[in-house]
């Protein structure tokens, strides 16, 4: 009989026929990989079915085939859909649209002759949104839980030899509501499904209880197994011991982020032996602070969604390591699992590499906020079995790895007994870890405060407990003695984030305040080629989603192909956990060791002075090892300085040795000082006389436009400019939140018409005079160009002053030119290598750098104002055909296209380049801020419009 029973789909039930949640193991028990190409027939909803396809004999020969694991829709499957908050689908729990893509899966498997007397396991570890499983034509029953293990005992559906596993997956199901994370929505089997054998005296579970008193270094190892079995783990001198113990030993090694030491062990029954992997650690929260084995923790850490560009939510075990390797490499100690249990091998790096986790349950219900949370989930009773069946998946699947230290009941779902009820589970299954979660903004039932994007202001009065009050006395004192991390802050959308530099030094100021974890790791852009070729990465929207929420998707520190953006240069060297502060006064070298645990014996530390940017003398420092928290203060090493030109002192700490995520000689943290003036650029001596005939103005090697006094030629090099700019390409913290770019455009800003004033040669040179306003507005910015020459050179004096109202800050204020074609490598002295803004300079240093005019371009998956060079001394810009040397103190970008054509650009392949490079050449940016999501750019980087001057000296190459 064909089983065409499909209630589970709209029933809020978690599941039917499941075995209960336990831990994710590795033994020598057999098992099978069932991934791999399985026959698939897209139906297009519950009416569409094949009846009698779980049948043994049903023939699927004419069937597609489809990887597992996968997500369908990168397969040609119907299409991804992007939607943030919104649920793409009415708000009518638990029914979902008729429209409801399904996938009919079979394969077929041969069972070893070898395989063992005992149960037999199926175990799907993720599949999305909801499935029914038939083994041999059985129904095992149905599950959902997209991203949590599900497993059926097929002891009694699975024969010798030849089986045939049959899975029908629904894309929307009254799961679906809970799993409203701002992701695309993708389905089907996305991570991996096996077959287990659990041979008769195996083990079930087990619960690996490894503390550490900090202040006798004795570990204290229970371990709760299901039934009996031996312990051994030789480097603590167990052998055959009984699990449970409690074994206690001194002088363990701890486990943290900074030290992930393991003691690898095994569990053996008569038919199993069961690989475990301890690490000591005590997690408490003590004293309003969130500690780990005594010490409170500074979190540096990142929201991590799985996401690869190719294959969406199926991620290959080389892109999680890819994850955690980069991650390590850039000064991230911790990762919010945003907003569902990864992989279970992500987890498993995280214990080997060493990062803290906050692991998140798979809930996420902010759809229904939309309609003031009337149904919400989490509120409702009848949704009670679901959210803990949630819960308890991920608490036992996870409860092994040292490198979770809280759990999290998941994200943006209200609030709700529901929520309440989770807490009280999980406190009563693992009292060894605290518990988050966001909404739970009283701390009812939480063990720490936590927030998303709260502003700089609001984030220092938390950390000193002067958060505003609520109207319950009870619960703010409460509060109050929590210790306080923001689980996302610093939205990463585009360019950006800025203000990352000031929320680390309220983290470093104020004990409460624990760190966060920035918004978010990547980009979920999806591959696609254009027409011609060229690779791009697609966003909400592409795929005719009739809603969706654009590029809000894509707002992560590395690019979708994990290319590290600037934001995660940025980042790495504001948590940077070694401080490096030169003093050029008192010529002193303090170097602090913040980390929480380690000691710098892995550190090296290197010096280098430079003159102008060209290195003069270096050496090493000798630096004692400093403990966490300590700090030394050396005096400067001899400089050797020439005394020419501008002198810089930088200093950093880099590996000793390799380390398991990084080699010998990785830079850690650097510290950078001037020891001495600025040097004095290059003037024009001669004053050269401005000429001008009917069709000619001249000015020693520079040939201006008579009528309009624009700058046309320089000795041969010809060029259009340069004229005042004061228009970026609107990043994405301009676009969102309180929508700064509208009021530009509205300004007309984007629109700036020229009226030439004067165009005065004269003794002195030439002066020109603009007047550069938008149309119907008596708003204008006058620019007032002096130029003067010798034989060789051309100098430029610009003022700009505004006329009439500017109530608005303005993205740049600078000079925009026009060069050739071949022009395509600056060489220039000044902040780098990385593109810099004015509060995201950390990471820039001072020093002299080389690119091509491509790799000048940050390919944001949405096009928008990047790479700017920032606090340039000079530039050179030079190709075949010779060049243009320019000397001042300004901020450079170079690009092929437009701003304009940069604003229109919907994805990196609308933009084709042209014969011409433009460069800006800036006294001024406004901030980068990040208000796409949270706190705009701080005053200290806003860009008012004002009296604004640059000096320039241009010379040809
Ligand atoms: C917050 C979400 O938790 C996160 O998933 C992501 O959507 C982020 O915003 C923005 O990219 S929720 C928001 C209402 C603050």
């Amino acid at each position: 009989m064909a089983d065409l029973d499909t209630d589970y789909v709209e029933s809020r039930s978690p599941g039917h026929g499941r075995r209960a949640p336990r831990a994710c193991f590795d033994s020598d028990a057999p098992r099978l990989e069932l991934d791999g190409p399985w026959r698939f027939r897209a139906a297009a909803g519950l009416g569409d079915l094949t009846p009698g396809f779980e049948a043994p004999t049903f023939d699927d020969t004419h069937w597609d085939r489809l990887p597992v694991p996968s997500c369908w829709q990168l397969h040609g499957v119907g299409t991804p859909a992007y939607t943030n908050v919104t649920y793409p689908f009415p708000i009518d729990p638990p029914r979902v649209p008729d429209d409801n893509p399904t996938g009919e899966y079979r394969r077929e498997f041969t069972l070893p002759g070898d395989w063992p007397a005992g149960r037999s396991v199926l175990r799907f570890d993720g599949v999305d949104s909801c499935f029914a499983v038939w083994l041999g034509g059985v129904r095992l029953g149905d599950g959902k839980g997209s991203r949590v293990p599900t497993e059926f005992d097929v002891t009694d559906a699975l024969r010798p030899g030849r089986n045939i596993l049959a899975v029908r997956v629904h894309q929307w199901s009254a799961g679906s509501y809970l799993e409203d994370q701002d992701m695309w929505w993708l389905s089907g089997i996305f991570r991996s499904v096996r077959l287990l054998s659990r041979p008769v005296g195996s083990l079930d579970d087990f619960f690996v209880h490894a503390d550490y008193d900090h202040t006798t270094g004795t570990g204290t190892l229970r371990v709760e197994t299901s039934g009996a079995a031996r312990l051994t783990v030789p480097a603590l001198g167990l052998t055959d011991a009984e699990p449970a113990g409690p074994h206690t030993f001194e002088d363990v090694v701890p486990w943290s982020a900074e030290q992930p030491h393991l003691y690898l062990g095994e569990l053996t029954t008569e038919s199993e032996r069961v690989h475990v992997r301890i690490g000591f650690r005590t997690v408490a929260v003590e004293d309003g602070l969130l500690k780990v084995n005594g010490r409170p923790l500074l979190l540096r850490g990142v929201n991590r969604h799985e996401w690869d560009p190719e294959t969406g939510r199926t991620l290959s075990d080389a892109t999680m390591l890819w994850d955690v390797l980069l991650m390590k490499q850039h000064n991230i100690n911790a990762v919010r699992t945003s907003h569902y249990p990864p992989s279970s091998e992500f987890l498993a790096l995280c214990d080997e590499y060493g990062l803290w986790v906050v692991d998140e349950c798979d809930l996420e219900t902010h759809g229904f906020e939309q309609v003031d949370w009337r149904g919400n989930p989490s509120a409702d009773d009848r949704w009670r079995e679901a959210c803990l069946d949630r819960m308890r998946r991920v608490v036992e699947r996870d409860k092994n790895h040292p490198s979770v230290i809280m759990w999290s009941l998941g994200n943006e779902s209200g609030s709700g007994e529901n929520l309440a009820e989770m807490a009280a589970w999980t406190r009563d299954r693992d009292p060894s870890r605290p518990i988050h979660y966001e909404g739970d903004r009283d701390g009812g039932y939480v063990d720490v405060y936590s927030r998303m994007y709260a502003d700089h202001a609001e984030t220092e009065l938390i950390g000193r407990g002067e958060e505003p009050a609520t109207d319950d006395p009870a619960r703010d004192a409460h509060r109050r003695q929590l210790p306080f991390i923001l689980c996302e802050y610093a939205h990463a959308m585009g360019n950006g984030p800025g203000g990352l530099a000031e929320y680390q030094r309220l983290f470093e100021a104020y004990p409460r305040l624990q760190g966060g974890f920035v918004w978010e790791w990547i980009d979920h852009g999806i591959a696609r080629h254009a027409p011609d070729g060229r690779q791009f990465f697609a966003y909400g929207g592409d795929f005719g989603e009739p809603v969706h929420d654009g590029n809000f998707v894509a707002d992560g520190l590395v690019l979708p192909d994990r290319t590290p953006s600037p934001g995660l240069a940025e980042y790495k060297k504001v948590v940077e956990p070694v401080r490096i502060s030169l003093d050029a006064d008192a010529r002193i070298i303090e170097i602090r060791n913040g980390h929480d645990f380690r000691d710098t014996s892995h550190l090296r530390f290197r010096w280098q002075a430079q003159d102008d940017g060209e290195p003069r003398a270096k050496g090493t420092l000798d630096v004692s090892v400093l403990a966490a928290g300590e700090s030394t203060v050396l005096p400067w090493p001899e400089l050797r300085s020439t005394g020419e030109g501008e002198r810089l002192l930088t200093v950093v700490a880099e590996l000793a040795h390799n380390e398991p995520w990084a080699r010998a000689g990785h830079e850690i943290a650097w510290g950078q000082v001037l020891t001495g003036e600025p040097s004095k650029a290059y003037e024009p001596g001669l004053r050269a006389t401005a000429r001008r005939t009917a069709d000619r103005l001249e000015l020693g090697p520079a040939r201006f436009d008579p009528a309009t006094g624009t700058l046309r030629r320089l000795g041969d090099l010809q060029l259009e400019g340069p004229g005042l700019d004061l228009w970026r390409a609107p990043t994405d913290n301009d676009v969102l939140g309180p929508r700064l770019a509208d009021r530009w455009r509205a300004f007309g800003l984007h629109r700036l018409t020229t009226k030439v004033l004067a165009v005065d040669p004269n003794g002195d040179g030439l002066t020109v005079v603009t007047r550069v306003a938008p149309a119907g507005s008596d708003s204008a910015m006058t620019a007032t160009y002096h130029w003067r020459a010798d034989e060789a050179a051309l100098s430029l004096d610009l003022a700009v002053d505004p006329v009439g109202d500017w109530p608005l800050p303005v993205p740049r204020i600078g000079l925009r030119l026009a060069l050739p074609g071949w022009i395509d490598t600056v060489d220039w002295y000044g902040r780098g290598p990385g593109e810099a803004y004015r509060d995201t300079t950390a990471a820039a240093r001072l020093g002299r750098f080389r690119r091509s005019v491509d790799a000048m371009q940050t390919p944001y998956v949405r096009p928008q104002e990047n790479g700017n060079r920032h606090e340039v001394r000079w530039a050179r810009l030079t190709g075949d055909g010779g060049g243009l040397e320019v000397t001042g103190a300004f901020d450079l970008t170079l690009r092929r296209w437009t701003s304009e054509q940069l604003d229109e650009a919907r994805h990196t392949t609308d933009l084709t380049p042209d014969d011409t490079v433009y460069v800006n050449l800036d006294a001024a940016h406004h901030g980068i801020g990040t208000a796409s999501c949270g706190p705009g750019t701080l005053p200290e980087h806003t860009l008012h419009a004002g009296p604004t001057t640059l000096h320039l000296t241009l010379r040809t190459l």
